[in-house]
């Protein structure tokens, strides 16, 4: 992808939890910097006590682990709030991926540079022409956050923010910032754009809410979808994948009545936290129409919204976080479309 924009992971032909780096989305809001990671430096400074600048060797030679985790735009769906919009999962729900990441704990590099016990939030800040700077709470630095390298056993790949990110698992994708050049502990949110006039949800009132980190959970049949078309009655095995940011799926229901009645799906081992996990359903398909809809549960107890009771709270004017459960009308000729049940 050149420029600003954004390419979605074709998730009607992904048939596991992991997406292939070739296929992982991508949403860059000024181009692809070309970073010769050489010359590249990450900066720590503010409240710390020992300021330092790292080189890309001086961060690969942290104690390094890799995660599996989820990564989702909360733009994810953001066009689906009051008609059906995507003619493909692709387009309604491909803003998300799943990779193994590897790369250094975030905590591991504060706890080198020893931050101020009045350091609160840490300003992240990239290396492309938008310059993405996102202001991050400290216990999110300390609980799991990552400077990534390492993308799926390969080096991370120029459009995920070649040769470094920030990762933060379940939180919305925005905050990973690319291309990662400097981390600045203070006192206060740094109030930047990104958080302020982007990335805030505009509640009925008029009002806005900020600093909507998490990414609820959330699934989607990925099989039969709109891309995809019933040839024949019978069996079908309905699939797709479900996730949470606040850690394990804990169940997965489907209905093909529209949500009159519901029924508990397989979930796919390994089930981990904050990661996309396959769900299977087996369907005998009677040839008439049927709606699809599956319903994610997490550990917290948190249920997948149907789409009008997030729009019952939320009203209209959200552009991020829609979460909410989606609907595949199966026609009585085998043909799938997007509707609004
Ligand atoms: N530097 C930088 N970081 C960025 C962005 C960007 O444009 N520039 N886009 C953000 C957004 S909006 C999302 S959803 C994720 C997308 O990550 P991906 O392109 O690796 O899938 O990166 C985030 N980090
Ligand atoms: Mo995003």
């Amino acid at each position: 992808m050149a420029g600003a924009g954004s390419v979605q992971s074709p998730l009607q032909h992904l048939r596991g939890m992991i997406t292939p780096n070739g296929l992982v989305f991508e949403r860059s809001h000024a181009g692809i910097p070309h970073i010769d990671p050489a010359q590249h430096r990450l900066m720590v400074h503010g409240l710390v006590k020992r300021p330092k600048i790292f080189t890309m060797d001086d961060l690969k030679r942290f104690p390094s682990v890799s995660r599996m985790h989820f990564l989702e735009c909360s733009g994810n769906g953001s066009r689906e709030w009051s008609k059906p919009f995507g003619k493909s999962v692709q387009i309604s729900h491909g803003l998300v991926s799943c990779c193994e990441w590897t790369g250094v704990l975030l905590s591991t590099v504060l706890e080198e540079v020893g931050i101020d016990p009045k350091g609160k939030w840490v300003l992240a800040e990239a290396a492309d022409a938008a310059a993405m700077t996102r202001s991050v709470p400290i216990e999110k630095c300390f609980e799991d956050a990552m400077l990534v390298y390492g993308q799926n056993g390969e080096m991370l790949r120029p459009q995920q923010g070649y040769p470094l990110r920030l990762f933060l698992p379940g939180w919305e994708g925005n905050m990973s910032v690319k291309w990662l050049r400097r981390l600045k502990v203070g006192e206060e949110p740094f109030m930047t754009r990104e958080e302020t006039s982007k990335y805030t949800d505009m509640m009925p009132d008029g009002r806005a809410r900020q600093f909507t980190f998490m990414m609820e959970a959330k699934s989607v049949i990925t099989y039969p979808a709109p891309d995809h078309r019933l040839r024949e009655r019978g069996f079908h095995e309905i699939s797709g994948i479900a996730w949470s940011g606040r850690g394990r799926i804990s169940r997965v229901d489907v209905s093909t009545d529209a949500g009159k009645t519901w029924h508990e799906a397989r979930l796919q081992e390994p089930v981990l936290s904050r990661a996309l996990v396959r769900f299977r359903f087996p369907w005998n398909w009677d040839g008439q129409e049927a709606v699809l809809q599956s319903r994610a549960v997490d550990e917290s107890g948190y249920v997948q919204p149907m789409r009008t009771q997030l729009v019952a709270e939320r009203g209209y004017a959200s552009q991020y976080h829609n979460n909410s459960i989606q609907s595949w009308r199966v026609s009585n000729t085998g043909e799938i479309t997007n509707v609004h049940a």
